[in-house]
C-alpha cells in the first residue's frame, strides 16, 4: 500500500482522509495522537503520539497529519489535499492550471481568514465577541462566491477546493448565527458533509475515543 496517513481524525487530519475516501484511495491510517490530549505523552505505555520520537523522525513539527507516499513525506493539511488529488485526478482535481491556482486560493484563505480565528471562538465569551464581525465578513465572501459559481467554489463542482474550505467553515458550527446570515454558506455545507466520503470519515471520527 503506497500511501500512510498519520493523525487520529479528531485533528487535521480528518481532511487528507475525507479526501482518500472521496478518491477511493487505498491507505493505512496510523492514529497518532496529539500530545497535549494525553496526561502524559513520554510514559512508557503512552500511545504514539505528536511528542513521540518515532513521530517526530516523520515530523519534526510533531503536527498531523503528515502523509508518506511512495518515498514522498508531506506535511500540512492542505498541502497534503492539494497533492493527492493533483496526483489521482478524476473530478475532484484541478482541471487546469486556472482552477489549481483557485483552490490553492481558497484553501490559503480558509486557513488565513477563518481557521484560527473560528477555533479561538471556542473560548467562549470575549473571544466570540471579537472574531465575529470579521467571519460574518468572510462569509459573506463565501456566499458570495458560491452562488457566482452555481453552489461550488471552482469550476462549478465539488472539488478538493470545496473540501478544504468545509473543513475550516466545519469549526464555526458553533456560532449558527454566521449560517442563518448566510443561507448558500449553510446549504454548501451541508451538501459537502452529506457526500458518503465525510460520512463514512465522521463515522470514524466519531468512533475514536473522544
Ligand atoms: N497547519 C497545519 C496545522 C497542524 C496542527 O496544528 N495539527 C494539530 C492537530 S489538528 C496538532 O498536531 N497538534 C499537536 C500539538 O500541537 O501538539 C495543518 O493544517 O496541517
Amino acid at each position: 500500500m503506497a500511501l500512510t496517513i498519520y493523525g487520529v481524525l479528531r485533528s487535521r487530519a480528518s481532511r487528507p482522509v475525507w479526501l482518500a475516501k472521496e478518491l477511493g484511495l487505498e491507505y493505512r491510517h496510523v492514529p497518532v495522537i496529539q500530545g497535549y490530549r494525553l496526561p502524559d505523552p513520554a510514559a512508557p505505555d503512552a500511545p504514539l503520539n505528536t511528542t513521540s520520537p518515532a513521530f517526530r523522525a516523520i515530523n519534526p513539527n510533531g503536527h498531523v497529519p503528515s502523509i508518506e507516499d511512495d518515498g514522498l513525506v508531506l506535511h500540512e493539511s492542505m498541502a497534503i489535499t492539494l497533492y493527492l488529488a493533483r496526483k489521482h485526478g478524476g473530478p475532484l482535481a484541478p482541471r487546469d492550471v486556472a482552477e489549481e491556482a483557485l483552490a490553492t486560493m481558497w484553501s490559503f484563505w480558509a486557513v488565513t481568514s477563518i481557521e484560527e480565528q473560528a477555533l479561538s471562538t471556542r473560548a467562549g465569551g470575549e473571544a466570540v465577541e471579537r472574531e465575529l464581525p470579521g467571519l460574518h465578513r468572510y462569509f459573506a465572501i463565501l456566499a458570495d462566491a458560491l452562488r457566482a459559481g452555481g453552489g461550488w467554489l471552482v469550476g462549478g463542482r465539488f472539488t478538493v477546493a470545496d473540501l478544504n474550505v468545509a473543513e475550516v467553515v466545519r469549526y464555526a458550527q458553533g456560532m449558527p448565527e454566521l449560517f442563518a446570515a448566510q443561507p448558500a454558506v449553510r446549504d454548501w455545507l451541508a451538501a459537502c458533509q452529506a457526500r458518503p466520503a465525510f460520512q463514512a470519515m465522521w463515522a470514524e471520527r466519531e468512533a475514536e475515543p473522544a
